[in-house]
């Protein structure tokens, strides 16, 4: 997850004067009307002031809050818990104060900056607290809780997410990969009634700033409104849907050739412990039964990584395995380095974390931080020499390049055209991990020729393709429970008929609202928005199209690379540059010449797949 920017400001003064109290109608009348009253007497210099105030604020608490983020993130314990409640305390005030404080201005002609931060002041917070300090206080305690309880959260057996995660990537046996599966899902019930009680107080503070609930707030962030939003995720989704299906129809039919009728029935969904991870969100680690028979092999990046690495003989010490992470994440950074970006800052290298520290509880989910908005990038990942990490190394590190790209940007336009641009940035470089590139920087000595066009693309998909509808139905499920169509009584109900809907999959043992698997994904506690990634894998390859055409690449598309170029460095700089200032339409415009997010780019990429695979169903009953 990126480090999440706090949009914040001076707002005692606002809120005493907007009559700020909890949320009920009648207070949110009170407001309106004061608010009108005081509109009347409002001018642009005072707006100017606001915002001025705000960015002074927001600038402060934000670098000291992720100070104190980053330390409880790297050492999870009872005190830095709390500390990190303390701070996401203040900053939840100072957020709402600010939120509300910028409604004054609502009628106010204003010039297009001025405009744009206070929108962007208005929609800052993830989850808004109501006006009220006792409220305030317990959400902050309930997401720094639920955030430890992800981060600590072992199996009965003592086995941590790394652990049972391993065991889902390499193992070949459903028992023990059940067994993996269950274990971590002990890890959620507890989170239940807290989650349950963070969305009640996050709803009336959404309420309290004039959203219907948080859901709506959430989908409120993409220049546009938020209905429009919603159907622009089912439009996308419409896209790629035949693809994934496709996919679906045949990694199930070669699931119950491994395994056999009585665990992967061919009318069913697939049940959700064998695709090689926990969330069964990507399916790369699997890709060895999937793979296309009879067809030239593609690259098998695990083997190759460990021994360019130095770590493929049986016992790695944690030394031998820090130094081989480095210098994977500098294989990343020369990729960057390539299009013209400077080398990352000697205090990246000082202060990220790389590998799980074996005396100590830190949160694993991998992530990419600012700490104080100019230079002090980091990572922090329990970094594995794998295909998977290679992988999340040039995701992490796409953060990191966008952050000091917009550095000198005001602190309300530090981010992203929006979060899906943040996302998309680092994958989409890691697209031109071709053969080709992996040759030019000696990783492999042949390029498999275009025989091997379809394994190599068969092992992307399962990825990239199978990511699609799980990117979709994570924040389906939370705008269902935010709006209340998803009551507390089927939180688990409501997950899994998203899941077999969207996905295809289901648990492989009857589940109930004892449990509460949408708390065993990291973003549900971690409380990040999802539907971002569902748009990074959408934007990435139409980014991707345009930086291969102005590559000059002849060849597919899944062929190109364009590692080296300057010139495409210079573009995607041009935009990383731009921050949050403009309206993502632009950013995009500026990239690809288009004005609206479009999968066609996912199809061309995929399309020999597509063939492919439709070849093999046949004569298949898809569908579940
Ligand atoms: O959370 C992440 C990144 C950090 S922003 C590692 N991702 C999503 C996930 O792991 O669920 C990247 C892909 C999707
Ligand atoms: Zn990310």
């Amino acid at each position: 997850m990126m480090k999440i920017k706090s949009a914040v400001s001076s707002a005692v003064l606002f809120s005493a004067l907007l009559g700020l109290s909890a949320c009920s109608d009648d207070a949110d009348k009170q407001q309106t009307n004061e608010a009108q009253q005081t509109e009347a007497q409002v001018t642009v210099a005072d707006a100017e002031k606001f915002v001025a105030d705000a960015e002074k604020r927001l600038s402060e608490i934000s670098e000291y809050g992720a100070r104190i983020a980053w330390v409880n993130a790297n050492f999870v314990t009872h005190d830095t818990t709390q500390l990190n409640a303390k701070v996401g305390e203040e900053y939840t005030k100072l957020g709402v104060e600010l939120a509300n404080g910028a409604k004054q201005f609502n009628d106010l002609e204003l010039p297009y900056d001025l405009n744009r931060k206070l929108e962007m002041i208005k929609l800052g917070l993830t989850l808004p607290a109501p006006s009220d300090a006792d409220k305030t206080k317990k959400l902050a305690e309930i997401t720094s809780k639920l955030d430890s309880i992800y981060a600590t959260g072992k199996s009965p057996d003592g086995r941590n997410l790394g652990q049972l995660s391993e065991v889902l990537r390499t193992s070949r046996d459903p028992q023990e990969q059940l067994e993996a599966w269950l274990g971590w899902r002990t890890v959620s019930p507890e989170m239940r009634p807290l989650y349950q009680e963070m969305v009640e107080i996050a709803n009336e503070g959404s309420k309290e700033l004039g959203y219907k609930d948080t859901g709506a707030m959430w989908r409120s962030k993409y220049d546009m409104p938020a209905d429009d939003f919603a159907n622009e995720m089912d439009r996308l989704w419409g896209q790629v849907e035949p693809l994934y299906e496709a996919l679906h129809c045949h990694v199930r039919a070669e699931l119950n050739e491994e395994y056999g009728d009585e665990v992967v029935a061919l009318d069913k969904p697939i049940p959700a412990h064998l695709l090689g991870n926990m969330w069964a969100q990507q399916w790369g680690n699997i890709y060895d039964l999937v793979a296309p028979e009879g067809a030239t092999k593609g690259v098998d990046l695990d083997p190759i990584l460990r021994k360019h690495y130095g770590v493929d003989h049986e016992v790695v010490t944690y030394n031998e395995k820090e130094k081989a992470v480095k210098k994977m994440v500098k294989t990343a950074e020369n990729f960057f380095s390539s299009l013209g970006f400077a080398p990352l800052p000697d205090t990246f290298w000082e202060r990220s974390l790389f590998v799980k520290p074996r005396d100590r509880d830190v949160q694993c989910h991998a992530s990419a931080w600012d700490i104080d908005n100019q230079e002090d990038i980091r990572i922090k990942m329990c970094t594995e020499i794998n295909a998977e990490d290679f992988q999340t190394v040039h995701h992490e590190l796409g953060h990191n390049y966008y952050q000091r790209a917009y550095k000198d940007q005001p602190i309300l336009y530090k981010g992203s055209a929006n979060d899906g641009f943040h996302e998309a940035i680092g994958d989409t470089v890691a697209l031109s991990i071709t053969p080709a590139y992996l040759k030019q920087i000696g990783l492999i000595e042949e390029e498999p020729d275009a025989d091997a066009d379809i394994a190599l693309l068969m092992r992307s998909a399962m990825d990239k393709v199978a990511f699609l509808p799980f990117g979709l139905m994570v924040d389906k499920w939370r705008w269902q429970v935010f709006n209340g169509e998803v009551s507390a009584a089927d939180y688990n109900k409501g997950w899994w008929n998203l899941r077999t809907e969207y996905q295809g999959i289901a648990p492989a043992v009857e589940r109930s609202e004892v449990d509460f698997d949408p708390g065993a994904k990291y973003h549900i506690p971690g409380n990040t928005p999802y539907s971002r990634y569902f748009l990074a894998h959408i934007l990435q390859f139409q980014f991707f199209r345009d930086m291969c055409e102005m590559a000059g690449n002849e060849g597919p598309l899944h062929r190109c690379s364009f590692y080296g170029n300057k010139e495409v460095g210079a573009k995607l700089n041009a935009m990383l540059e731009m921050g949050s200032s403009r309206p993502w339409q632009d950013a995009l415009e500026a990239m690809t010449g288009q004005r609206e997010m479009d999968a066609t780019a996912v199809l061309e990429y995929y399309a020999p797949l597509k063939t492919w695979l439709d070849e093999q169903n046949k004569d298949r009953n898809c569908g579940w």
